[in-house]
């Protein structure tokens, strides 16, 4: 990697709190993955942008600001970046998926916090982010308490709008996300000097919808046996899609599938046929949180599907492009945005519909509940998919884990005790 140090200097970054973080993240990816075996050559492109995580995406940022442009950072998938494409703007997924700066955070926050919570405050007290720091402002959600209140802190720091999102999905809950919807796009364009037109908004329609699309390709190319690609290299794919320039993403994840239609075509598998396949549920999993994923296909499964936030929540379906006008198109954003099967919602039904639907497509012979310690939402709502996956005689193991590496080994007993059992099955 270039010599980037001027850069995050004048970003304001706490120098040796970063440079814990890139001592710890280079030799975790070369662990986790590199050393994978039948690696698609199209991945070379995404450990490129690992390898750049802080240093060429941040210069492009950069550039983009140096020209009066504008980056807004988020940390939820109801938040619409069409609509800040739109304006000429870029979002950003911020990550929060490491334990950083956790001594800063705790003297705001409570310490048996969610850990993504906890990490995104670490990340903007200690200074440790060059995205945060190059964020103009932040988007933030009412999902789950722990975020609302803690979004409120947040603000002291950097300026906040806050997005509130329905829990329920009646006909005023509706009317209420639309509002919302449009009081975004009213913020938006306040913030970037540049007004949503039906154009523009069509054209980043359609092209976060390509992004979408090629994402789709790639997880159906998943349902083949052997699967092409491994669940760790899919899920960093994910987590990228949160950041990266969208039609230089768009054209490689394609250029990956048509590599991935090759392996197919000629039965290549990144791990043998008939490996136990497993579906991973439960909280996003931000980059570089690849813990579980790394314990599950370390332990003889491969991971075939994410029902998660980065995962086919994101990409699995797409905004309508049919809309005439600014306000027609903002309809179907809302529309699509608020058939999200978060966790938060009551009931939420779509979200057991869709794991029953997901078991059958991908052949999976088992799921795998993973929640982030102190996360009511999805630790409470595990409840409901063990129910669900009981009544289909779906193997189920529950798992509820923070960023460290202390429960790593116990972790992994459970996943390998779960793993011999559906394969058990599967003889
Ligand atoms: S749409 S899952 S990205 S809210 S893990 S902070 S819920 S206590 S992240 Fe999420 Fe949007 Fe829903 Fe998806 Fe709270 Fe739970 Fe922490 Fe969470």
């Amino acid at each position: 990697m270039s010599d980037y140090n001027e850069m995050w200097r004048s970003l304001g970054l706490n120098m040796k709190n970063h440079d814990q973080l890139m001592q710890v993240l280079p030799p975790t990816y070369h662990d986790v993955y590199l050393m994978q075996p039948n690696r698609p050559e199209g991945m070379e492109y995404f450990d490129f942008v690992v390898n750049e995580i802080h240093g060429l995406r941040i210069q492009e940022l950069q550039e983009h600001k140096k020209t009066g442009g504008k980056v807004i950072g988020s940390f939820c998938v109801f938040v619409p970046e069409e609509i800040v494409i739109a304006a000429g703007g870029i979002s950003i997924g911020l990550c929060s998926g490491v334990e950083i700066g956790t001594a800063e955070a705790e003297k705001v926050l409570p310490r048996n916090i969610c850990p993504l919570i906890k990490s995104f405050m670490g990340f903007k007290l200690g200074k440790v982010c060059p995205y945060f720091e190059t964020c103009d402002m932040v988007v933030g959600e009412t999902t789950c308490d722990g975020k609302k209140k803690a979004f409120e802190i947040l603000n002291d720091y950097i300026p906040v709008h806050l997005m509130e999102t329905p829990q329920m999905r009646r006909n005023r809950d509706r009317e209420l996300w639309l509002g919302e919807v449009k009081d975004f796009a009213n913020m938006v364009e306040e913030t970037t000097g540049n007004t949503i037109t039906a154009d523009n908004l069509a054209k980043a329609i359609k092209e976060v919808n390509g992004k979408r699309q090629a994402l789709q390709r790639l997880a159906k190319l998943r349902k083949h046996d052997p699967a092409p690609i491994s669940g760790k290299d899919s899920l960093v794919i994910e987590q990228i899609a949160m950041y990266d320039n969208v039609a230089r993403f768009t054209a490689k994840v394609n250029d990956l599938c048509d590599e991935l239609e090759e392996k197919v075509q000629a039965g290549e598998g990144a791990f043998n046929r008939k490996t136990p396949r497993v579906i991973v549920t439960g909280t996003p999993m931000a980059i570089p949180n690849w813990k579980v994923p790394h314990i599950i296909e370390t332990s003889g499964a491969v991971i075939v599907a994410e029902e998660l936030c980065t995962g086919l929540r994101y990409f699995e379906t797409e905004v309508a492009e049919d809309g005439q006008t600014t306000d027609g198109l903002l309809i179907n954003l809302a529309e699509r945005y608020l058939g999200i099967n978060c966790a938060v919602f009551t009931p939420n039904i779509g979200r057991m519909d869709k794991l029953l639907q997901l078991v059958e497509e991908y052949k999976a012979d088992g799921v795998i509940h993973c929640a982030l310690s102190f996360c009511d939402p999805y630790t409470v709502e595990s409840n409901r998919v063990e129910k669900t996956l009981k009544e289909h005689n779906i193997p189920m193991l529950k798992l509820e884990t923070g960023y460290d590496q202390e429960d790593a080994g116990q972790l992994k007993t459970r996943v390998e005790a779960f793993v011999e059992m559906i394969s058990e099955a599967k003889r």
